[in-house]
């Protein structure tokens, strides 16, 4: 099977509800939907979120010009991870260059699977089976009551876990916010926080002994610059809250730099950061010699899969920003993700929104 031709497609479809980060609102989920076209007639397919329509198009325009250098190329990931990454090298494999590499190999991968007639996670070798997850489709920086009531309503939807926006301009607010979703939600829900790196070092230290006293918190998620390994070093070995990071590690190579840094107790790779389903598995790999949990970041119709043949797979971060644009959205039980039986990764567009929310 070889690479006819990549097509993307920039869409934009607005989110249930809005997400206010400490680096800003998300109103819409911003998609670049990749079409890898084989001689096979297989079409592999995977997305990539551009956080902001803005960013869809240079990463298009990537993606194009590794297409063309791609063309009749067998489609086999490690081959063409290694002809990108040697092309690639003198600009730099990070951000978006790193991305569009990321989205071709999800869909290759996808295409193997759909040739294999197999789900992605028997394609790698494992079993489909529930993937626990979190329910992070809100929680953001809110007033207190539209947040409480959000909070209630994110548990109703059958989920044991949900995931808090931290990183307001003071402490006590954050606090607050903290004791108020709590005591909505009660002691048996697990209960995450994202900083979203909005803090410095020394700040990150006293609102996570802060959170430590409060106690009831799973992780703390991205408390400062998520690249400073020393800084998040020093907030893990101050904090007794287990440190999470890991959506912005720009490949496996940098995983291996923050483990060996200390920065982190717990890793949450990003599909799209750590070189696709090729990058996750060896990020897999690196979290298992390190003895450390690892749970994954949006993505969760490719994140399932993979989790499930991650020997230190923790907790899937469950969003359905992509559901709008999926023919058949991700089924969920119990608070988990049922991994779909279809071949490959199992999304499909629903080709008349594509059409609606095409930009
Ligand atoms: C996040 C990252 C990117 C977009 C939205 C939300 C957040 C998370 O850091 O981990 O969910
Ligand atoms: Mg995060």
């Amino acid at each position: 099977m070889k690479i006819k031709a990549i097509r993307a497609r920039a869409v934009a479809a607005p989110m249930k509800r809005p997400l206010a980060t400490s680096t800003g609102t998300l109103t819409e989920t911003a998609l670049l939907l990749i079409d890898l076209q084989t001689d096979s007639g297989i079409v592999g397919r995977s997305y990539l979120f551009g956080i902001g329509r803005h960013n869809l198009k240079p990463i298009a325009a990537l993606m194009a010009a590794m297409a063309e250098m791609l063309a009749g190329d067998a489609v086999a990931p490690f081959e063409l991870e290694a002809k990108l990454r040697k092309r690639y090298t003198l600009l730099g494999v990070h951000n978006i260059v790193l991305f569009a590499m990321s989205g071709i190999d999800m869909a290759a991968w996808d295409a193997l699977g759909q040739a294999h007639k197999l789900p992605l996670v028997r394609l790698l070798g494992g079993t489909p089976r529930p993937v626990r997850a979190y329910n992070s489709n809100g929680l953001g920086i809110m007033p207190l009551r539209p947040l409480v009531k959000e909070a209630v309503e994110l548990v109703r939807e059958g989920f044991g876990a949900v995931k808090l926006r931290l990183g307001r301009a003071s402490a006590r607010d954050d606090l607050g916010a903290l004791r108020a979703v709590k005591k909505s939600i009660g002691p048996t829900i697990v209960l995450m926080v994202d900083f979203n790196q909005g803090l410095t070092v020394a700040e990150a230290i006293r609102r996570g002994r802060m959170i430590d006293e409060e106690g009831g918190v799973t992780w703390i998620e991205e408390p400062a610059r998520a690249d400073d390994f020393a800084g998040n070093a020093r907030i893990a070995r101050d904090v007794a809250t287990p440190i999470q990071i890991g959506e912005n590690f720009m490949g496996p190579e940098q995983m291996a730099q923050a483990l060996a840094a200390g920065a982190c107790d717990y890793a949450m790779p990003d599909v799209q950061r750590i070189g696709g389903v090729t990058g996750w598995m060896r990020a897999a790999a690196l979290a298992q010699a390190a003895g450390m949990e690892m749970s994954s970041h949006l993505f969760p119709e490719l994140s399932c899969h993979l989790l499930a043949v991650t020997p230190t797979c923790h907790w899937l971060e469950y969003v359905d920003w992509a559901a709008p644009i999926l023919r058949e959205p991700l089924r969920l039980k119990d608070g988990h993700v049922l991994i779909p039986e279809r071949p490959g990764s199992g999304m499909q567009w629903d080709e008349k929104a594509v059409r609606r929310f095409q930009i």
